[in-house]
């Protein structure tokens, strides 16, 4: 049912209705999440939400705008308090045209002089606007709206400047006769008397509304008694939000601190509830293309490292910084700008010197011990899972393009390796892989697969060195995983072993094949101080 109609019914039916205030998209939401069934688009609040006074100094269109989000954001019909019109019997036309097409139902307007004042300043100094000339208005509004149910209130503003009863009824039947759908007699006194007296002698004429602002503790019941059709609460979701929000700014100024009041506030999510955020999400699944899910990653960082001297006292050398970073935010930052992004460092020696936030730490306590599969047991949770999985070193560098290409392979557990190793000849031990087939050298696309990591291989028999990154697909984590349960479950003391252990045991073992992405440099190994020179100049 459209909401003029709704709004319409409710105005004629034999029951009391109630509607509530709100002043912007929230609060209107807020109104209708109680269970109200309308709003009313109170002046007062609406302009006191903007900062400026009850006094027109808001131009009715940028009321409109406010009206249009609270409509958006809610289901139920708004009757716009539209004061006197916001000028003769021709802005009366376009305002009820603008309304409906914003999608308001009901206005309300005043029998006052454009620029009014707010009932409750100074009444009785407030002229009243000539019956005939209010009453053309009225008409002219009538005959503008294009839905037959869209309603027009007249609202009597005789008790505020003083005039009494006799004035509220000639001014109320006159604007009856002249095609309102509803009067609203408006009194500012403490006691409902106006009203009483009003409702003797209206007779039923048409529906009345009444705002008791300041006849608020008349009982719930003379209104009903009274054939009272609809009670308006005018402004009290705008005077409680004053008083929260003076709370809440005296509270921190004074406390500067959020301990105390966390606690009491609705949370951030429930401002995502109110906005909607729900059906943005449900809607983002229709209409955006399907982001890759963001990747785990996992970096090994346990050891210490045995050739930097006192570089290692109080810190891993993956913390040793280098141009005031440490070696291990390149690997963190490469796997960022890959869509990796919930990564996990393992800890072993001094865990407390990593410093880097937004990541997650595991430590291995028995880091001394153990080899670095014992490292990745310590992350073991993280490895199955739906994303891609990436698992380095702290102490490997390489740069993004590389860690992106790895990323985005296919095939379900694919390393990287460098044809032409090693980079840097004082290096030591070095993890030689063998690929099949034999590279070939200018053919780009060809299916190269892992046989075998081993420092022992005889280098002349290595297609070249593993570079220390690993990826899976979700599908290639869930391999790893399973490959490492049945290990353990196998009795093998695989903590102790090396990732080419575990890599080559994979192959050789048949639980999954391994692809190779063949690179030359454009990575590092730090293992020594002669390369931290090198990545000072990477
Ligand atoms: C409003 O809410 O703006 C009204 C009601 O017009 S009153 O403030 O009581 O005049
Ligand atoms: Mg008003």
């Amino acid at each position: 049912m459209k909401k003029t109609t709704r709004f319409k019914q409710m105005l004629r039916s034999k029951q009391l209705e109630f509607i509530c205030e709100a002043h912007n998209g929230l609060s209107a939401k807020i109104v209708e999440e109680a269970g109200f069934r309308g709003i009313w688009g109170s002046g007062l609040s609406i302009s006191a939400a903007m900062g400026v006074r009850d006094n027109n100094e808001a131009s009715w269109t940028q009321v409109l705008e406010v009206l249009e989000f609270m409509s958006d954001n809610t289901q139920i019909p708004i009757l716009l308090d539209g004061d006197t019109g916001y000028g003769n019997f021709n802005n009366m036309r376009r305002l009820v045209n603008k309304l409906e097409q914003r999608g308001i139902a009901a206005v309300c307007i005043e029998d006052k002089i454009f620029p009014k004042t707010n009932s409750f300043i100074k009444g009785e100094a407030q002229p009243l606007a000539d019956i005939d000339e209010f009453s053309g208005k009225i008409k002219a509004g009538k005959d503008a709206q294009r839905d037959d149910d869209f309603c027009i209130i007249a609202r009597t503003e005789a008790f505020i400047s003083g005039w009494g009863l006799e004035e509220a009824l000639k001014r109320a039947n006159a604007f009856y006769e002249a095609g309102a759908d509803a009067v609203l007699v408006h009194s500012k006194i403490a006691k409902p008397d106006d009203i009483i007296a009003f409702m003797k002698e209206w007779d039923d004429r048409c529906p009345v509304v009444i705002v008791p602002t300041m006849y608020y503790d008349t009982p719930t019941q003379m209104w009903r008694d009274l054939k009272i059709s609809m009670v308006i609460w005018a402004n009290h979701i705008l005077r409680s939000g004053i008083r929260a929000m003076k709370d809440t700014a005296q509270h921190l100024m004074e406390h500067e601190s959020l301990l105390h009041i966390e606690k009491e506030l609705p949370t951030v999510k429930e401002i995502f509830r109110l906005q909607g955020m729900d059906e943005y999400a449900q809607w983002e699944k229709t209409y955006l293309p399907k982001t890759r899910q963001a990747g785990r990653g996992i970096l090994l960082a346990a050891s210490k490292g045995a050739n930097f001297g006192r570089l290692t006292d109080d810190k891993p050398k993956a913390m040793i910084e280098v141009e005031g970073s440490p070696i291990i935010t390149g690997s963190v930052n490469a796997l960022r700008k890959s869509n990796v992004r919930d990564i996990t460092i393992v800890t072993g020696y001094k865990p407390d010197a990593f410093t880097i936030g937004t990541v997650k730490y595991v430590h291995n306590a028995a880091w001394e011990k153990t080899g670095e599969v014992g490292s990745l047991l310590a992350a073991k949770d993280k490895i199955a899972g739906e994303g891609e999985l990436v698992i380095g070193y702290g102490d490997v560098v390489a740069r993004s393009f590389v860690v992106k290409n790895l990323v985005e392979s296919k095939a379900p557990l694919t390393v990287v390796v460098d044809y032409q190793a090693p980079h840097h000849k004082t290096r030591t031990s070095i993890d030689w892989a063998r690929v099949t087939p034999e590279r070939v050298e200018g053919i780009k696309k060809l299916d190269y697969k892992l046989v075998k990591i081993d420092p022992q291989l005889p280098p002349a028999s290595a297609s070249g060195e593993w570079i220390g990154l690993l990826a899976c697909t979700g599908e290639g984590s869930k391999l790893l995983a399973k490959a490492i349960d049945d290990l353990l479950a196998s009795g093998a003391d695989i903590a102790k072993w090396s990732m080419p252990q575990l890599l080559s045991h994979i192959v050789e073992s048949g639980v999954a094949e391994v692809a190779v992405q063949y690179i030359h440099d454009n990575w590092l190994d730090i293992d020594d101080i002669a390369d931290l020179s090198d990545l000072y100049k990477f």
